[in-house]
């Protein structure tokens, strides 16, 4: 469903199989080698999510990305998986949109995970000038999502990012705000075994490539 121009929300996407493989992948990168963490950003405060970069890292002091995790333990952010990379490029080409992605950001919200309001503005400049998508899934608990316009005080609209959903922004919403306000306990399918939730954003750093 198109939900604005260059805006789509794919409710169940992923069928419940296909969550439960990607909920072991997902765990099995969190605690890996290269574990997800807790981010501290620039102001000394703590995200409200257990991240892991794939692809290259993004560093929550100077909002730049990077090969290795200079902002925490020095390790190199682990290489995005060959299947991910093609799960996005499907989920793009369902809203008619490409991308080649070269990075994700996995994100696990507890109950109490939340993300302020925020443009993902970091990634290469031609490639946002280009509208190359990100492109979403969320896996576990129901996110309210809050889904704004080009400007922070822009109205925002709040949306229930169930289990196995998928949601893409590029082109003309590229850079609209959007956030996590909350996460709704319990909510996620019984058979999944997940409390929380995981959320994958995957972006195209280069436009060249
Ligand atoms: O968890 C979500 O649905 C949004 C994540 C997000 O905004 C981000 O990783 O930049």
């Amino acid at each position: 469903m198109e939900i604005a121009p260059g805006a789509f929300h794919f409710r169940r996407y992923l069928s419940l199989d296909a969550q439960r493989a990607l909920i072991d992948q997902c765990r099995a990168l969190a605690d890996g080698a290269v574990p997800a963490y807790v981010p501290v950003v620039r102001g000394g405060g703590k995200m409200h999510v257990r991240m892991l970069c794939l692809g290259r890292h993004w560093n929550g002091k100077t909002y730049a990305y990077e090969p290795t995790r200079t902002d925490f333990d020095g390790l190199p952010a682990p290489p995005l998986p060959d299947d991910l990379k093609r799960l996005a490029g499907e989920i793009a080409a369902s809203a008619g949109m490409t991308i080649a992605a070269d990075l994700c950001i996995l994100n696990y919200y507890d109950a109490d995970g939340r993300m302020g309001l925020h443009q993902d503005k970091d990634e290469g400049e031609r490639s946002i000038a280009a509208g190359i998508p990100v492109v979403s899934i969320s896996i576990g608990d129901t996110a309210r999502f809050l889904f704004g316009g080009l400007r922070r005080k822009d109205p925002v609209d709040a949306i229930a990012l169930e289990s196995g959903d998928a949601f893409v922004f590029g082109g003309p919403a590229r850079l609209r705000y959007h956030g996590v306000t909350r996460i709704v306990p319990g909510t996620a399918p019984p058979d999944l075994h997940l409390t929380g939730r995981f959320n994958l954003t995957f972006r195209q750093y280069d436009l060249f490539r």
